[in-house]
């Protein structure tokens, strides 16, 4: 997958893609990062990429032809069709279900506003989807895009171990991960529960399966349609409940 990122900081985000899953990525070829700095295609001897807004007010907001110019240059870097997508609060929520879809692409165009956003003829004009990272304020749109550019390159096939997609697969449900313990069995801070000790399988799986459920209930019941659940699921559940007391 090939990923083009429009950003007044466009090593901020190869830096953040050079380590563990994601740098492994860049290595073995499964992802193309390029950076393009809106300053570069900026006029004059100043290199502006921002004004004072209309109708006034406090901060800056950036000129449309220098990140105008800067995506016509990534777009034009490589034939195959590209999204273009704009990190912002005022977008849709990002969810592993839409991060799924988005891994799918040959590649993907992300701009990054800084200062207090960019100008609206621009997003209309230039922009096929708004996203957002979640419900709070960013300095810029660059951690938002390394969010995104890690989420969906670790979806590339052979991007992940073994281990690792095992881990994937326990979210691709929608449940929330179950918890996980390691040695020693007796700590001061507690022991391990039994059944994870016991060796049989379908119980270890089952015991996994209440946790992530229970937990999903407990801390996130947006993610969880009970109605929709399995009878077995909806059993385990109320064991979940009954062992909490
Ligand atoms: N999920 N930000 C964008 C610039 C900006 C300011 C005002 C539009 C209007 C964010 C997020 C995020 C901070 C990125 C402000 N754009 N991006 N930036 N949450 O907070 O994606």
């Amino acid at each position: 997958m090939r990923i083009d990122v429009v950003s007044l900081f466009p090593d901020f985000i190869a830096q953040c893609a050079a380590f563990g899953v994601t740098g492994r990525a860049v290595e073995r070829g499964l992802l193309w990062l390029h950076g393009w700095n809106p300053r570069d295609y900026a006029e004059g001897n100043y290199r502006k990429v921002d004004d004072r807004p209309f109708g006034g007010g406090p901060g800056m907001v950036m000129l449309i032809d220098p990140l105008r110019n800067a995506l016509q240059a990534a777009r034009q870097a490589d034939p195959a069709p590209s999204r273009t997508i704009y990190l912002s609060p005022q977008g849709r929520p990002l969810t592993q279900s839409r991060v799924r879809e988005l891994a799918g692409e040959q590649r993907l165009v992300l701009l990054c506003g800084r200062y207090e956003g960019i100008d609206e003829r621009l997003v209309a004009a230039e922009v096929d989807e708004e996203i957002s990272i979640g419900d709070y304020v960013l300095s810029g749109g660059e951690l938002a895009a390394a969010v995104l550019v890690d989420a969906v390159t670790r979806l590339q096939e052979g991007a992940l171990n073994d281990a690792e997609s095992a881990q994937q697969d326990s979210f691709g449900d929608g449940l929330l991960d179950c918890p996980h313990y390691t040695r020693p069995v007796e700590h001061e801070l507690g022991a391990v529960p039994e059944v994870l000790l016991s060796g049989n399988h379908a119980h270890i799986a089952a015991w996994r399966r209440m946790q992530s459920l229970g937990r999903t209930s407990q801390r996130r019941p947006d993610l969880l349609d009970e109605q929709a659940l399995s009878k077995a699921d909806r059993k385990l559940l109320e064991q979940w409940r009954v062992e909490q007391g």
